[in-house]
Protein backbone atom coordinates (compact mmCIF):
# COMPACT_ATOMS: atom_id res chain seq x y z
CA UNK A 1 0.00 0.00 0.00
CA UNK A 2 1.28 3.56 -1.19
CA UNK A 3 1.50 5.07 2.38
CA UNK A 4 2.95 8.81 3.26
CA UNK A 5 5.80 8.08 5.93
CA UNK A 6 7.10 10.32 8.21
CA UNK A 7 10.30 12.29 6.48
CA UNK A 8 12.66 12.69 8.96
CA UNK A 9 14.64 16.39 8.82
CA UNK A 10 13.93 17.59 5.21
CA UNK A 11 10.61 17.91 3.48
CA UNK A 12 12.72 17.77 0.01
CA UNK A 13 14.02 13.93 0.43
CA UNK A 14 11.63 10.86 0.32
CA UNK A 15 12.77 8.67 3.02
CA UNK A 16 14.39 5.36 1.57
CA UNK A 17 12.64 2.12 2.43
CA UNK A 18 10.02 0.34 0.18
CA UNK A 19 6.53 1.37 2.04
CA UNK A 20 4.64 -0.79 -0.65
CA UNK A 21 5.25 -3.96 1.30
CA UNK A 22 4.02 -2.51 4.77
CA UNK A 23 1.11 -3.48 6.44
CA UNK A 24 -1.32 -0.99 7.79
CA UNK A 25 0.56 -0.61 11.30
CA UNK A 26 3.54 -0.07 8.87
CA UNK A 27 5.08 -3.38 9.74
CA UNK A 28 6.69 -5.76 7.39
CA UNK A 29 8.63 -8.63 6.68
CA UNK A 30 12.18 -8.74 7.13
CA UNK A 31 12.82 -10.87 4.09
CA UNK A 32 16.35 -12.33 5.69
CA UNK A 33 16.90 -14.55 2.81
CA UNK A 34 17.63 -11.69 0.57
CA UNK A 35 20.55 -10.17 2.86
CA UNK A 36 22.97 -10.36 0.88
CA UNK A 37 27.26 -11.60 1.91
CA UNK A 38 28.54 -8.36 1.53
CA UNK A 39 25.40 -6.98 3.33
CA UNK A 40 26.36 -8.90 6.24
CA UNK A 41 29.93 -8.62 5.77
CA UNK A 42 28.99 -4.49 5.90
CA UNK A 43 27.03 -4.92 9.01
CA UNK A 44 30.12 -6.87 10.78
CA UNK A 45 32.33 -4.48 10.02
CA UNK A 46 29.87 -1.52 11.55
CA UNK A 47 29.21 -3.42 14.71
CA UNK A 48 33.88 -4.21 15.33
CA UNK A 49 34.32 -0.64 14.65
CA UNK A 50 31.74 0.12 17.70
CA UNK A 51 32.11 -2.74 19.89
CA UNK A 52 35.65 -1.72 20.21
CA UNK A 53 34.27 2.15 21.73
CA UNK A 54 32.13 0.49 24.20
CA UNK A 55 34.32 -0.06 27.20
CA UNK A 56 34.40 2.84 29.15
CA UNK A 57 32.12 4.70 27.19
CA UNK A 58 28.61 2.76 26.96
CA UNK A 59 26.79 1.94 30.14
CA UNK A 60 27.09 -1.33 31.55
CA UNK A 61 23.44 -1.64 31.11
CA UNK A 62 23.99 -1.98 27.50
CA UNK A 63 27.38 -3.96 27.36
CA UNK A 64 26.29 -6.75 29.21
CA UNK A 65 22.79 -6.66 27.20
CA UNK A 66 24.92 -6.56 23.66
CA UNK A 67 27.06 -9.42 24.51
CA UNK A 68 23.40 -12.13 24.26
CA UNK A 69 22.67 -10.69 21.17
CA UNK A 70 25.05 -12.56 18.73
CA UNK A 71 24.88 -10.50 16.15
CA UNK A 72 28.73 -9.62 15.81
CA UNK A 73 29.19 -11.01 11.98
CA UNK A 74 25.35 -10.88 10.76
CA UNK A 75 22.55 -9.57 10.60
CA UNK A 76 20.61 -11.69 12.51
CA UNK A 77 16.74 -12.96 12.28
CA UNK A 78 14.44 -10.88 14.27
CA UNK A 79 12.70 -13.27 15.45
CA UNK A 80 15.52 -14.63 17.06
CA UNK A 81 15.96 -11.23 18.56
CA UNK A 82 12.34 -11.61 19.56
CA UNK A 83 12.67 -14.40 21.29
CA UNK A 84 15.23 -13.43 23.85
CA UNK A 85 13.76 -10.49 24.32
CA UNK A 86 10.17 -11.41 25.17
CA UNK A 87 11.57 -13.49 27.65
CA UNK A 88 13.39 -10.66 29.18
CA UNK A 89 11.08 -7.76 29.22
CA UNK A 90 7.96 -9.15 27.31
CA UNK A 91 9.02 -7.03 24.03
CA UNK A 92 9.73 -7.96 20.78
CA UNK A 93 10.94 -6.21 17.55
CA UNK A 94 8.85 -5.77 13.93
CA UNK A 95 9.78 -5.37 10.89
CA UNK A 96 9.01 -2.24 9.09
CA UNK A 97 10.09 -0.49 5.97
CA UNK A 98 11.51 2.62 7.46
CA UNK A 99 10.58 5.62 9.09
CA UNK A 100 7.07 5.43 10.05
CA UNK A 101 4.43 8.37 11.08
CA UNK A 102 4.28 9.06 14.61
CA UNK A 103 1.21 7.19 15.49
CA UNK A 104 1.71 4.14 14.26
CA UNK A 105 5.64 4.43 15.83
CA UNK A 106 3.95 5.56 18.96
CA UNK A 107 1.05 2.35 18.78
CA UNK A 108 3.64 0.07 18.51
CA UNK A 109 5.86 1.24 21.09
CA UNK A 110 2.66 1.56 23.61
CA UNK A 111 2.67 -2.42 22.70
CA UNK A 112 6.06 -3.61 23.46
CA UNK A 113 6.99 -3.99 19.61
CA UNK A 114 10.15 -1.79 18.46
CA UNK A 115 9.83 -1.04 15.03
CA UNK A 116 13.35 -2.11 13.33
CA UNK A 117 14.24 -0.54 9.83
CA UNK A 118 14.83 -3.68 7.46
CA UNK A 119 17.45 -1.39 4.69
CA UNK A 120 21.17 -1.32 5.59
CA UNK A 121 23.57 1.43 4.54
CA UNK A 122 25.53 1.74 1.52
CA UNK A 123 29.31 1.34 2.12
CA UNK A 124 29.85 4.55 1.25
CA UNK A 125 27.88 5.99 4.20
CA UNK A 126 29.61 3.64 6.78
CA UNK A 127 30.81 6.97 9.01
CA UNK A 128 27.26 8.45 8.32
CA UNK A 129 23.71 8.09 7.57
CA UNK A 130 20.63 10.41 7.98
CA UNK A 131 18.35 8.14 8.65
CA UNK A 132 17.97 5.18 11.18
CA UNK A 133 19.27 1.79 9.48
CA UNK A 134 18.75 -2.00 10.42
CA UNK A 135 22.54 -1.16 12.07
CA UNK A 136 21.28 2.05 14.17
CA UNK A 137 18.02 0.40 14.91
CA UNK A 138 19.61 -3.01 16.18
CA UNK A 139 23.07 -1.91 17.54
CA UNK A 140 21.66 1.48 18.89
CA UNK A 141 18.27 0.72 20.25
CA UNK A 142 17.19 -3.11 20.99
CA UNK A 143 20.33 -3.68 23.49
CA UNK A 144 18.78 -1.76 26.45
CA UNK A 145 15.17 -2.96 25.62
CA UNK A 146 16.27 -5.51 27.65
CA UNK A 147 16.48 -3.55 30.51
CA UNK A 148 13.59 -3.86 32.59
CA UNK A 149 13.50 -0.31 33.98
CA UNK A 150 14.23 1.32 30.49
CA UNK A 151 11.67 -0.75 28.55
CA UNK A 152 9.15 0.16 30.53
CA UNK A 153 10.22 3.73 29.76
CA UNK A 154 10.09 3.40 25.93
CA UNK A 155 6.34 1.68 26.55
CA UNK A 156 5.32 4.48 28.61
CA UNK A 157 6.58 6.74 25.82
CA UNK A 158 4.80 5.30 23.17
CA UNK A 159 1.47 5.35 25.59
CA UNK A 160 1.98 8.93 26.07
CA UNK A 161 2.55 9.49 22.56
CA UNK A 162 -1.01 8.13 21.92
CA UNK A 163 -2.53 10.71 24.49
CA UNK A 164 -0.38 13.72 23.22
CA UNK A 165 -2.04 13.22 19.55
CA UNK A 166 -4.91 15.63 20.27
CA UNK A 167 -2.89 18.12 22.68
CA UNK A 168 0.01 19.46 19.71
CA UNK A 169 2.75 17.97 21.98
CA UNK A 170 4.15 15.63 18.83
CA UNK A 171 7.41 18.29 19.04
CA UNK A 172 7.99 18.13 22.40
CA UNK A 173 8.03 14.19 22.76
CA UNK A 174 10.41 14.32 20.01
CA UNK A 175 12.32 16.46 22.06
CA UNK A 176 12.21 13.96 24.60
CA UNK A 177 13.10 10.93 22.54
CA UNK A 178 15.73 12.56 21.12
CA UNK A 179 17.56 13.53 24.41
CA UNK A 180 17.12 10.41 25.67
CA UNK A 181 16.19 7.31 23.62
CA UNK A 182 19.06 8.77 21.08
CA UNK A 183 21.59 10.92 22.61
CA UNK A 184 20.80 10.35 26.29
CA UNK A 185 23.91 10.13 28.67
CA UNK A 186 23.50 8.41 32.08
CA UNK A 187 26.33 9.71 34.98
CA UNK A 188 28.17 6.75 37.13
CA UNK A 189 30.30 6.31 39.80
CA UNK A 190 32.80 5.92 37.00
CA UNK A 191 32.17 8.55 34.95
CA UNK A 192 29.37 9.76 32.19
CA UNK A 193 28.40 6.71 30.38
CA UNK A 194 26.35 6.63 26.76
CA UNK A 195 22.93 4.92 26.62
CA UNK A 196 21.33 6.72 23.59
CA UNK A 197 21.19 5.24 20.08
CA UNK A 198 22.18 7.89 18.43
CA UNK A 199 25.39 8.56 19.94
CA UNK A 200 26.14 4.07 20.57
CA UNK A 201 25.66 3.87 16.86
CA UNK A 202 27.43 6.46 15.69
CA UNK A 203 31.44 6.25 14.58
CA UNK A 204 32.72 9.16 16.11
CA UNK A 205 29.98 10.67 18.54
CA UNK A 206 30.23 8.42 21.30
CA UNK A 207 33.99 9.33 22.72
CA UNK A 208 33.01 13.21 21.33
CA UNK A 209 30.02 13.38 23.83
CA UNK A 210 31.85 12.09 27.13
CA UNK A 211 35.03 13.59 26.07
CA UNK A 212 34.64 16.75 24.13
CA UNK A 213 34.75 20.30 26.24
CA UNK A 214 32.48 21.84 22.93
CA UNK A 215 28.72 20.73 23.96
CA UNK A 216 27.37 21.30 27.49
CA UNK A 217 26.23 18.69 29.76
CA UNK A 218 23.22 19.61 31.98
CA UNK A 219 21.21 17.19 34.32
CA UNK A 220 18.20 15.70 32.68
CA UNK A 221 14.87 18.38 33.42
CA UNK A 222 11.60 17.41 31.28
CA UNK A 223 10.88 20.80 30.92
CA UNK A 224 13.88 21.85 29.78
CA UNK A 225 14.35 19.14 27.29
CA UNK A 226 10.78 19.97 25.55
CA UNK A 227 12.13 23.59 25.96
CA UNK A 228 15.07 22.23 23.83
CA UNK A 229 15.26 21.87 20.10
CA UNK A 230 17.74 19.56 18.36
CA UNK A 231 19.75 19.37 15.29
CA UNK A 232 19.65 15.67 13.47
CA UNK A 233 23.04 16.46 10.82
CA UNK A 234 25.97 17.25 13.28
CA UNK A 235 27.29 16.30 16.50
CA UNK A 236 24.94 17.53 19.20
CA UNK A 237 25.68 20.76 21.46
CA UNK A 238 23.64 20.04 24.38
CA UNK A 239 22.98 16.61 26.25
CA UNK A 240 21.11 15.62 29.15
CA UNK A 241 22.43 13.68 31.70
CA UNK A 242 20.00 11.01 33.73
CA UNK A 243 21.42 9.45 37.29
CA UNK A 244 19.40 6.32 36.56
CA UNK A 245 16.81 4.87 34.06
CA UNK A 246 14.56 5.36 37.40
CA UNK A 247 14.65 8.87 37.19
CA UNK A 248 14.06 8.61 33.56
CA UNK A 249 10.50 6.94 34.02
CA UNK A 250 9.55 8.32 37.50
CA UNK A 251 9.88 11.83 35.57
CA UNK A 252 8.14 10.47 32.92
CA UNK A 253 5.25 8.98 35.02
CA UNK A 254 2.81 11.79 35.60
CA UNK A 255 0.06 13.39 33.41
CA UNK A 256 2.07 15.82 30.71
CA UNK A 257 -1.19 17.94 30.05
CA UNK A 258 -0.12 20.55 32.51
CA UNK A 259 3.99 20.32 31.58
CA UNK A 260 2.47 20.56 27.58
CA UNK A 261 0.45 23.88 28.58
CA UNK A 262 3.49 25.34 30.79
CA UNK A 263 5.84 24.44 27.87
CA UNK A 264 3.83 25.81 25.01
CA UNK A 265 3.78 29.26 27.15
CA UNK A 266 7.65 29.54 27.24
CA UNK A 267 9.94 30.38 24.52
CA UNK A 268 11.77 27.79 22.82
CA UNK A 269 15.45 27.43 23.56
CA UNK A 270 18.39 28.26 21.32
CA UNK A 271 20.31 24.89 20.86
CA UNK A 272 23.24 25.91 23.27
CA UNK A 273 21.32 27.34 25.71
CA UNK A 274 22.38 28.18 29.48
CA UNK A 275 19.98 28.84 31.90
CA UNK A 276 20.91 30.49 35.72
CA UNK A 277 21.44 28.30 38.35
CA UNK A 278 21.24 24.78 35.80
CA UNK A 279 23.21 21.61 36.82
CA UNK A 280 25.75 21.02 34.89
CA UNK A 281 28.29 18.13 34.48
CA UNK A 282 32.25 18.23 33.42
CA UNK A 283 33.33 16.23 30.70
CA UNK A 284 34.62 12.52 31.07
CA UNK A 285 39.07 12.97 31.36
CA UNK A 286 40.03 11.90 27.79
CA UNK A 287 41.11 8.36 27.57
CA UNK A 288 44.72 8.03 26.23
CA UNK A 289 43.93 4.80 24.14
CA UNK A 290 40.21 5.59 23.39
CA UNK A 291 39.20 4.64 20.01
CA UNK A 292 37.34 7.41 18.57
CA UNK A 293 36.01 4.45 15.84
CA UNK A 294 37.83 6.99 12.95
CA UNK A 295 40.47 4.35 12.36
CA UNK A 296 37.74 2.40 10.50
N1 LIG B 1 9.97 5.63 12.87
N2 LIG B 1 10.92 3.57 12.29
C1 LIG B 1 10.94 4.69 13.06
N3 LIG B 1 11.92 4.87 13.98
C2 LIG B 1 11.96 5.97 14.76
O1 LIG B 1 12.85 6.12 15.61
C3 LIG B 1 10.97 6.96 14.60
C4 LIG B 1 9.97 6.75 13.64
N4 LIG B 1 9.02 7.67 13.47
C5 LIG B 1 8.92 8.87 14.25
C6 LIG B 1 10.07 9.02 15.20
N5 LIG B 1 10.99 8.09 15.37
C7 LIG B 1 10.25 10.28 15.99
O2 LIG B 1 9.43 11.31 15.49
C8 LIG B 1 9.96 10.07 17.46
O3 LIG B 1 10.36 11.23 18.15
C9 LIG B 1 8.53 9.82 17.67
FE1 LIG C 1 16.90 5.81 16.60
Amino acid sequence: MAVQPVVYGSSDRPPRGNYAIAADDYTCDQDWGAISVEQHALFERLFQRQIRQMPGHACDEFIHALARLGMETRIPRFEEISRKLRRATGWEIVAVPGLIPERPFFSLLANRRFPVTVWLREPHEFDYIVEPDVFHDLFGHVPLLFNPVFADYMQAFGAGGLKAEGLNALEYLARLYWYTVEFGLLTTRDGLRVYGAGILSSGGETVHALTSDTPQRLGFDLERVMRTPYRIDDYQDTYFVIRSFAQLFDATAPDFTQLYTRVAALDTLPLNARLRGELTYSPNPLDPDATTGDQS
